[in-house]
């Protein structure tokens, strides 16, 4: 059956949207291959048969699945024999706490930190869309969000902090091994690592050891697109 999961793509193919490598990860759990359809911010008419203005975009034979989590849960009920991610009702509840946190707390913090990298990385015609929208959204140039990457990522430090309170206890958020909830953090930390050279987590951070444990799953799909090593 063929699979097409469109994502958002920045210059020289910067595979870098936190919501498409939900999806990326989600798939290589349940060992589902797809092609990877790279799309520009303002390249939407790829997708505007889905009705949706937003990646990733997932077309699974017949049907069409938008928004990250309802293409996790969709995987996870249309493939219930291939590995589960979330393990059972309550694994999918805490989960979607996740997918809640990390939207509304963690990636403003991530994006008020990088964002001036995010823009220096997406397509020549993109720039213009992204300046106009992201600095209505902020009410400040990007060049003066730029400005203050430090106070930023102090900021974003103390956001990460239940992260690292949990990881110096276990390996893997959702268990004994990795599952969606791990990816919908991982997912988000992969964004800064493919557009912006900052190092957003440190090596003495327990943060940075379950990063790396994330990055090495799946033959190294997290490192197998451009990126920055830090
Ligand atoms: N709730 C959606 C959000 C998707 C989303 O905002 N995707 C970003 C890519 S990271 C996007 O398409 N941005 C395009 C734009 O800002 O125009 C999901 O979980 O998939």
């Amino acid at each position: 059956m063929k699979r097409t999961l469109y994502e958002l793509t920045g210059k020289d193919d910067r595979r870098f949207s936190p919501f498409c490598w939900r999806t990326r990860m989600a798939l290589a759990h349940k060992g589902i291959d797809a092609e990877y359809v790279p799309c520009g911010f303002t390249e939407k008419e790829k997708i505007s048969f889905s009705g949706y203005d937003r990646y990733p975009v997932l077309v699974d034979g017949d049907e069409t699945v938008t928004d990250s989590w309802t293409i996790a849960c969709y995987l996870e009920d249309t493939y219930p024999n291939l590995p589960s991610l979330f393990d059972g009702a309550g694994g999918r509840y805490l989960a979607y706490f996740l997918n809640a946190w990390t939207d509304t707390q963690l990636h403003p913090a991530i994006l008020r930190t990088i964002i001036l990298d995010v823009f220096h990385h997406i397509r020549d015609e993109d720039t213009q869309y992204f300046r106009s929208d992201r600095e209505a959204r902020f009410k400040q140039t990007l060049e003066d969000l730029g400005a203050q990457q430090d106070a930023r990522a102090d900021d974003l430090n103390k956001v990460l902090a239940p992260l690292r309170t949990v990881l110096a206890k276990q390996k893997w958020f959702c268990g004994d091994g990795p599952a969606y909830g791990d990816y919908i953090v991982f997912a988000a930390l992969q964004w800064p690592r493919c557009v912006s050279a900052y190092p957003v987590v440190k090596p003495e951070d327990p943060i940075y050891a379950w990063r790396n444990r994330m990055i090495d799953l799946f033959a190294g799909l997290a490192d197998s697109v451009t990126h920055y090593d830090y």
